[in-house]
């Protein structure tokens, strides 16, 4: 028997209790600069000082806390920009904005239930809490083609679930970017439920790489994303599972503790990425891994290696660029949405990331980080967990036929 295996690694975090997700935000302000300096904005990023917001082009928004404002300042004075300060605190700010309805969400009041008794599809009228994941996760199990198995532990202790569905895998890493989970959880339920998705293939999906950082989402900080680690000799935890991976680990990533986009001390020193490397390796051993997609928002691209801006193309770029594009195309059918495909070095010049590893390691032929909508912000109104995940999934159903054994294309 052939298998041919599409390893798709879908991402997600999130927290449920009832307290106040934005407590950590408090005094953190929003910067817009009013001239474009993507060097400055990188500088910044890797010394550990901003959190660049714009997710869709070069970033002139950045987040800035009350500790880093002053060193900020002085950058940009000495660069000579200039810039307003448009959110003067960004607690208060979402606290008035966010369009989730975090409350009903703790209290369980949403149309929709999900609970240990009953959660046999998921929530897309809302976002999930981690706990409510595992509810769904342990009913899928007893689906005759799946099988849910932990593939390890996060830094808190939590289970890292991997769902391996016997027809053809899935990824969520960054802690605040909620709609990866939610809309992974929903390609897992039609794969295992509609019989023509995936077809001779046998897919591998992780819905929450981080789960300590997805709680964290929804106890302390909204904008949080990294994991938990708790770094020795900084006041400042966590690391980037995103910049963690070992392929050309360390470039554009940033060596403080502090800044979100943190590498850790050494490439896989975080027990959340060895437990995906291991998972992946597991999974290549044992069949061809075609394809590996990280899932992550926002910005509405399809990126794929190499990450680091200096490297030459990746071996198969063409034929990564042309199946992007396949799935660029059928995603704008369902809801016209425009997803844009090009390499990760043009948007997001930084390496160690999952999809590097998979191309440069496993030397997987598809490699990319799917980000997925809207184009501007992390708090997205769950009116758009529906649409967004029934556009990936048409999106990858083409991506699957593409794929599939030629036995099964006809
Ligand atoms: O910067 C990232 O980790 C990803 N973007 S996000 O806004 N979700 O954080 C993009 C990663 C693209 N891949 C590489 N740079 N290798
Ligand atoms: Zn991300």
């Amino acid at each position: 028997m052939c298998w041919q295996q599409v390893g798709v690694f879908l991402l997600a975090v999130v927290t449920s209790v009832a307290s106040d997700n934005y407590r950590e935000l408090t005094g953190n302000q929003v910067w817009k600069l009013n001239q474009e300096d993507e060097a400055t904005v990188q500088q910044l990023v890797v010394d550990g000082l901003v959190d660049p917001l714009d997710h869709s082009g070069p970033s002139t928004s950045l987040r800035v806390t009350p500790e880093t404002a002053g060193l900020v300042k002085e950058v940009l004075d000495q660069a000579g920009i200039t810039y307003q300060v448009i959110v003067q605190d960004l607690a208060r700010y979402l606290r008035d904005n966010d369009v989730t309805p975090l409350v009903q969400v703790r209290f369980g009041l949403t149309a929709q239930t999900c609970t240990s008794l009953n959660c046999s599809a998921p929530l897309t009228d809302n976002y999930m809490t981690f706990e409510q994941m595992e509810y769904y996760l342990a009913q899928l199990n007893s689906h005759p083609r799946v099988s849910v198995s932990s593939i390890g532990k996060s830094i808190e202790g939590r289970d890292i679930w991997m769902v391996h569905i016997n027809r053809s895998g899935c990824e969520g890493i960054h802690a605040r970017e909620w709609i990866s989970p939610a809309v992974t959880l929903q390609i897992i339920h039609n794969i295992t439920h509609d019989c023509s998705m995936g077809r001779g293939l046998e897919v591998y999906v992780v819905p929450m790489a981080n789960p300590d950082g997805y709680v964290h989402t929804w106890t302390n900080n909204r904008l949080w994303r990294k994991n938990r680690r708790n770094n020795p000799d900084s006041s400042c935890d966590g690391v980037d599972l995103n910049r963690n991976w070992d392929f050309d680990y360390g470039v554009g990533a940033s060596p403080n503790p502090c800044g979100e986009t943190y590498r850790g001390t050494s490439a896989f020193s975080e027990p959340e990425t060895q437990a995906l490397r291991d998972a992946m390796l597991q999974v290549n051993s044992t069949g061809t891994l075609q394809m590996v997609m990280a899932v992550h928002s926002y910005g509405q691209l399809l990126l794929f290696p190499y990450g680091n801006p200096a490297s030459n193309p990746a071996p198969q770029t063409e034929e990564m660029k042309q199946l992007g594009i396949i799935f660029a195309n059928t995603v704008k059918t369902v809801h016209g949405k425009n997803y844009v495909v090009k390499s990760s070095g043009s948007f997001s010049p930084a390496s160690g990331a999952t999809d590097d590893w998979a191309k440069g390691v496993l030397k997987t032929t598809y490699s990319y980080t799917l980000e997925l909508r809207d184009k501007s912000s992390f708090v997205l109104d769950p009116d758009e967990i529906l649409p967004t995940g029934q556009e990936v999934l048409e999106g990858l159903n083409m991506v699957f036929l593409a794929l599939a054994p030629e036995k099964y294309t006809q």
